[in-house]
């Protein structure tokens, strides 16, 4: 037998204190043509995965180890019927050991320490040292592949040919739910996640729902959604899956701008104007804008910037028989209550009778959805985007408020503030509700004359 043909004993090397360490995945085939340094198996501790990569170049003889088994150092893993030996490996990142035996990766150093060799099976995943510099952003939105959360691809649980064939498709291991053991990813679980993206069009990276046959389990009826829905749900979605929602939850007293609107209600009546609840909100809320001017703006495309907005444009959802609308209530800044309820008015009308134009539901700088007329004490509302907040408004109720020593009846407004966590933070959004539930005390304030 000549030196190239010789059988090479793979062995696992020393792990450390790590005896009886789980077989967790065989990634070779007895007959199988190798490369030195190929992973062979990928073992599991309490601590990381790692593969045993083979010592030398050849064929696959025999396999001496099974998926499900479990090895300490030194027992055998394979003998190659092998050729050239790998070249001495550097020494293991995230498991402290002694011997001299070295060759263990784990997870993270295969991430971060590219090792020689261009073998098709050795188990380097961090990308190519001669990758290109990161383009600067795209001055507008276009479609871009799904970007990847390094942080969370290196922190996922995936033995390193699994993160290998992630890189190579482009996932995000960090979106990848493992079913395999303590939610280890797989390459199935990869191979599931590519395939949902792309039934889910435009490669978008996230898991699939399951299908199910929901018919297998009783009778149904099927029945399509209307034009609005299938316009809105996406835009809902790519809100939800795209702005990092917060909401501020808080109560305001209108004992004083209820009862002063039942006063007023009448005569506007006879003015052909419906004078609701909702009229004041958004004259309370175009006060609070122009307090909170970070409220009242976009991010631009970028990202990097942000757009302040000198117009306050106020979209309002009107539930409607098609579906979810959101006219805008144009230049609220400029309107009195009076107005401002007016417009409520014929907008929502508009809505229901499905009239609306485009140019009525473009433009709006901020969004109050009020579920007030039909109930509830808190929701929280999804982020028109790109604007950066919505109000939304539930169901008043009288409540117990402790005032000079005692409690009295308090007639309370409950507020929910989904907001944009990149251009908000916490502490301002409280500061908006607090400035928000102070304007709606103070009724007089609301029905001044606006200049
Ligand atoms: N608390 C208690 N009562 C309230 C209230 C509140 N917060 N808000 C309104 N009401 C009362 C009104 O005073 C009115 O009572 P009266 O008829 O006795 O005066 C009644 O509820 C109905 O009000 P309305 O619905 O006619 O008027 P509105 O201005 O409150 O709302 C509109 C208009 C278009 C916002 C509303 O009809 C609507 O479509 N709401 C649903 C919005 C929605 O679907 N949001 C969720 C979207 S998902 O985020």
């Amino acid at each position: 037998m000549s030196a190239a043909e010789s059988l090479v004993e793979v062995r696992v090397p020393d792990m450390g204190n790590f005896k009886d360490v789980a077989v967790i995945d065989v990634l070779v085939k007895v007959g199988e043509r190798i490369e030195a340094e190929a992973p062979l198996v990928t073992l599991e501790t309490e601590k990381a995965t790692m593969d045993v990569p083979s010592t030398v170049a050849g064929v696959i003889e025999k396999l001496h180890i099974g998926k499900g088994s479990t090895v300490s150092a030194g027992d055998l893993v394979a003998t190659v019927r092998g050729g050239a030996a790998a070249a001495p490996a550097s020494p293991p990142a995230a498991e402290p050991h002694s011997g001299a035996q070295t060759g263990i990766q784990t997870s993270t150093d295969t991430e971060t320490r590219p090792r020689s060799g261009e073998a098709a099976r050795v188990a380097v995943a961090a990308p190519a040292p001669t990758a290109p510099p990161q383009p600067p952003p795209a001055p507008a939105p276009s479609p871009q592949p799904p970007l990847i959360d390094e942080p969370g691809f290196s922190r996922a649980h995936a033995g390193p040919s699994v993160r290998k064939f992630a890189r190579e498709l482009g996932v995000d291991l960090s979106a990848v739910t493992g079913s395999g053991s303590k939610g280890r990813i797989t390459h199935d679980d990869v191979k599931a996640f590519v395939k949902g993206a792309l039934a889910g069009g435009g490669g978008a990276a996230l898991p699939a729902v399951p299908v199910v046959d929901f018919a297998a389990f009783g009778p149904v009826e099927v029945q399509p959604l209307t034009r609005i829905q299938r316009i809105s749900g996406p835009r809902l979605q790519a809100s939800w899956i795209n702005v990092p929602h917060v909401t501020q939850f808080d109560e305001a007293d209108i004992t004083d701008l209820e009862a002063l609107r039942t006063k007023l209600k009448d005569d506007a009546a006879a003015r052909g104007i419906k004078l609701t609840p909702l009229a004041f909100i958004v004259r309370a809320c175009v006060r609070a804008l122009q307090a909170f001017p970070r409220f009242n703006a976009s991010l631009d495309a970028t990202g990097a910037n942000l757009v302040l907005k000198k117009y306050v444009h106020i979209g309002f959802a009107a539930d409607t028989p098609n579906g979810l609308m959101v006219p805008v209530l144009r230049d609220a800044d400029r309107q009195d209550v009076y107005e401002v309820a007016r417009q409520l008015g014929e907008l929502s009308a508009a809505a229901r009778a499905g009239k609306l134009t485009a140019a009525q539901m473009q433009g709006g700088s901020f969004t109050v959805s009020s579920l007030g007329g039909i109930g509830g004490t808190a929701f929280t509302p999804i982020i028109n985007a790109p604007e950066v907040a919505i109000l939304g408004v539930s169901r008043s109720s009288y409540k117990p408020q402790y005032r000079d020593g005692q409690f009295v009846p308090r007639l309370m407004l409950p507020l929910s503030l989904s907001y944009d966590h990149r251009v908000i933070d916490g502490a301002a959004a409280a500061r908006f509700t607090t400035f928000l539930a102070e304007t709606l005390a103070d009724a007089r304030a609301l029905i001044e004359a606006v200049p």
